[in-house]
């Protein structure tokens, strides 16, 4: 279980193929912009099977690996980049259990999912693990960092 800490990290967040064919996306990215996170890389791109069982090689052995490859790579995913204090433990919360009729309603998949295997987003694990899925699905000069302006854009 992960405890939420107050040193700034990055998570990799990616909309999975269902959430994009299912309109999702824009959703999705509100959930983190409105927490207050910051968005520093965003792509939406047709993954090749070798990075997502690179992604995902940690469950290699599991039965169901080749249907979660199959998955990942049945059409174009959005890959984003997320910073800001504790925001690998917070977007877990905010994503919700794995099993979406587990996770709780306010949750992404709580509001918007049904099944283990059409989960609609992944997001990282640990800060090591954000780290390592952020060099593995940006290539350099993909990110961008930016602070916030202090002046009001609108008035
Ligand atoms: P994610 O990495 O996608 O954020 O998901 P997670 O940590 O909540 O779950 P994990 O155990 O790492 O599993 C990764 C993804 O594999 C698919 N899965 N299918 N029994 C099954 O059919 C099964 N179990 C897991 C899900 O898409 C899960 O998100």
């Amino acid at each position: 279980h992960l405890v939420a800490s107050l040193e700034v990290e990055e998570t990799y967040i990616m909309v999975k193929p269902d959430g994009v064919q299912r309109g999702l996306v824009g959703e999705i990215i509100s959930r983190f912009e409105k927490k207050g996170f910051k968005l520093t890389g965003l792509k939406l791109f047709r993954c090749p099977k070798e990075l997502a069982q690179e992604h995902y090689k940690d469950l290699q052995s599991k039965p169901f690996f080749p249907k979660l490859i199959e998955y990942i790579t049945s059409g174009p995913v959005v890959s984003m980049a997320w910073e800001g204090v504790g925001v690998v433990a917070s977007a877990r919360k905010l994503i919700g259990s794995t099993n979406p009729l587990q996770a709780e309603p306010g949750t992404i998949r709580g509001d918007l999912a049904v099944q283990t295997g059409r989960n609609i987003v992944h997001g990282s694990d640990s800060p090591e693990n954000g780290k390592r899925e952020i060099a593995l699905w940006f290539k350099e000069g993909e990110l961008c960092q930016w602070t916030p302006a202090q002046e009001p854009w609108l008035v």
